[in-house]
């Protein structure tokens, strides 16, 4: 109890890590991995809580002002602090775990690197509407504009093998899920979104290997991935061969 209170005070960081910390997170989702990544390329143990976004628990909507996971819960003196939003969550990961620095030290890059995790969001956001629309016009406005977004990223990449080069960053932690989501679609059809971003596939590729990548899904991702599509009636679903 002694030695507890100790480092309560000494090094709250360290706390967090033995009164663990808990993620509240959905099986599919790619703002949820972004946290699970940072966490494990840190080596950090944490609990994960996986919820029903469909049915969400009372509990959940107290804690999640937006009612979306992620939520981080941090244990600290004055009690649990449930953080939400991914990028957010990610940052406190960033300086407050031990590990590898996943932020450059210099302040300009690492801004541009948070400047690139909110491009993968805005990606997610025309991923959204690539693989729930049935409507053939608006899978293809989307499917146009990821096109457009990926050249962006390709004209940022350097020679790999991750966004900066040699050093894992949060840009990768956010892209790695972006990715995931084609090794499904790329079965259902030749969409043709990576056709001339070389880099892009070769970063992709990369990030498929990494085992804090791999882990943070369960093997059941593609099954759920292709129900989710069912569910949804998707345009996407009506071209696989
Ligand atoms: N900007 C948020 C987005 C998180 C988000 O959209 N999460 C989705 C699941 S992938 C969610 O919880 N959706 C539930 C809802 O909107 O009701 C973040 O970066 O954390």
């Amino acid at each position: 109890m002694h030695l507890y209170w100790m480092q309560l005070h000494i090094t709250p960081g360290i706390v967090a890590m033995t009164a663990s910390l808990k993620l509240i997170s959905h099986k599919l989702c790619p703002y949820v991995q972004r946290a699970v990544i940072a966490l494990k390329e840190k080596g950090v143990p944490f609990e994960r809580i996986d919820i029903d976004l469909a049915s969400k628990p009372d509990w959940f909507l107290k804690l999640s002002p937006l009612g979306k996971v992620p939520v981080l819960v941090v244990p600290t003196e004055r009690g649990e602090v449930a953080l939400f939003e991914s990028n957010v969550i990610c940052e406190y990961i960033e300086e407050t775990q031990a590990g590898s620095k996943l932020h450059p030290v210099d302040p300009l890059q690492r801004a541009e690197h948070r400047a690139w995790m909110e491009f993968g969001s805005a990606i997610l956001g025309d991923l959204w509407g690539l693989e729930t629309t049935t409507d053939p016009a608006t899978f293809e406005s989307k499917r146009q504009a990821l096109v457009a977004k990926f050249e962006r990223v390709e004209a940022a990449l350097g020679t790999g093998p991750f966004f900066a080069g040699n050093a894992f960053s949060l840009v990768d932690a956010v892209f790695a899920p972006i990715f995931r989501y084609f090794d499904l679609f790329d079965e259902l059809t030749p969409h043709g979104i990576f056709n001339d971003v070389p880099k892009v596939r070769a970063w992709r590729a990369e990030l498929a290997k990494r085992p804090s990548v791999r882990s943070a899904v369960g093997a059941d991702y593609p099954q759920l991935l292709r129900a989710f599509l069912v569910r949804h009636d998707a345009h996407l679903l009506k071209l696989a061969a």
